[in-house]
């Protein structure tokens, strides 16, 4: 299965990169090393997952239109990250790729791996939540090793927003907005979710599952519809997931890197310039009370500073953000 499997990747690049040209059957089984009947097979099998595939007579086979799959091959070819993304694997379906990267954490998978799911059946948000993870959205989690002090974890979240922020332009031309800690809105909807959750024993950080959620070409159920949007929904349009995780990985590697090397404020200062809460009125929920105030600020450490009704500043280091009105000035 695995081998028909390249094969089929194989096939998809050969007819990507004949841009439109036809392709003989017969060039086709040799660069594969198969009959053409099988060919024919593999045309007729990526056709069955949504590419339209052209095929005459003399002339051969020609790639009208792409599917919307991730495979491990498509995803990294052109990728341009140096160690995200170094392994990837897809699942159809699993209930989260959390478990399947924290349980390849634990046998010794490098820094980079990528697991990428259709589908997740039990999808995590924070603190006991769901996430709802239809096929068509982009499901994705990468294995960390930072090798950062424990108190500024807090910041890998903020990073990857900024990294989904940025990649979201990048491949949309959306503007996606940051609320702290690890929301992605676009015009105040939630298009992206971050979730890093990490193995750490005394002073030191084993590894961090960095999990990001982004509703892509995706429905949602009905009870998200306020709360929640999609980049199809945003844009009018489908949008190609492979390239929008290739610069995803990227940016994320970028932010990543500039992290390790302790570019704290620069991170911070990518964040502040996306973020949608600063200056503004909000309202912060933690363990069953709420304070209101204005957020002034993310801290060194990526805490959000709010300065509370009687002027003093509140320290959060995780909470749950909802804005209220926006601050004049
Ligand atoms: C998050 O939690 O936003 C983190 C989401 C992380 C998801 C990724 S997908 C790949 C990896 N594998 C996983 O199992 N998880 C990660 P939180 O801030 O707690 O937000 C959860 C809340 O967002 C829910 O209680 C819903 O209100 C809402 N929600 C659920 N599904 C959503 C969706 N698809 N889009 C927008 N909002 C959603």
């Amino acid at each position: 299965l695995r081998r028909s499997n390249d094969r089929l990747e194989r096939l998809l690049i050969l007819l990507r990169d004949s841009k439109r040209v036809y392709r003989s059957g017969e060039e086709l089984a040799k660069a594969l090393g198969v009959s053409r009947v099988a060919v024919w097979k593999h045309v007729k099998t990526l056709r069955d997952t949504g590419y339209v595939i052209e095929a005459k007579p003399k002339l051969g086979y020609r790639l009208l239109k792409e599917a919307d799959i991730l495979k491990p091959t498509l995803v990294k070819e052109g990728l341009r990250t140096n160690f995200i993304g170094c392994e990837v694997r897809c699942y159809d379906a699993v209930p989260s790729t959390q478990s399947v990267v924290k349980e390849a954490a634990e046998r010794g998978f490098r820094e980079g791996f990528v697991a990428i799911a259709e589908e997740q059946t039990a999808g995590r948000g924070r603190r006991g939540r769901s996430w709802v993870s239809p096929r068509g959205g982009l499901w994705l989690s990468i294995l960390l090793k930072p090798g950062l002090p424990p108190p500024k974890l807090p910041l890998l979240m903020l990073a990857a927003g900024l990294a989904v922020s940025k990649a979201v332009e990048t491949t949309c031309g959306l503007k996606a907005e940051l609320k702290w800690p690890n929301d992605v809105l676009i015009n105040g909807r939630k298009v992206a979710g971050i979730l890093a959750e990490a193995s750490v024993e005394a002073d030191l950080v084993h590894y961090v599952v960095l999990g990001i959620g982004v509703n892509v070409n995706n429905d949602l159920p009905v009870k998200l519809k306020e709360e929640a949007t999609t980049l199809k929904e945003q844009l009018g349009s489908s949008v190609a997931r492979v390239k929008l995780v290739q610069e995803l990985l990227k940016a994320l590697e970028d932010e990543y890197l500039t992290l390790k090397r302790g570019g704290y404020q620069e991170v911070l200062d990518g964040w502040r310039a996306r973020s949608s809460i600063l200056k503004s009125e909000v309202m912060v929920s933690l363990m069953g009370e709420a304070y209101e105030g204005v957020a002034e600020d993310v801290d060194g450490d990526g805490a959000l500073i709010l300065r509370l009704k009687d002027g003093s500043l509140k320290r959060f280091l995780a909470g749950d953000v909802t804005l209220r009105i926006k601050a004049k000035g």
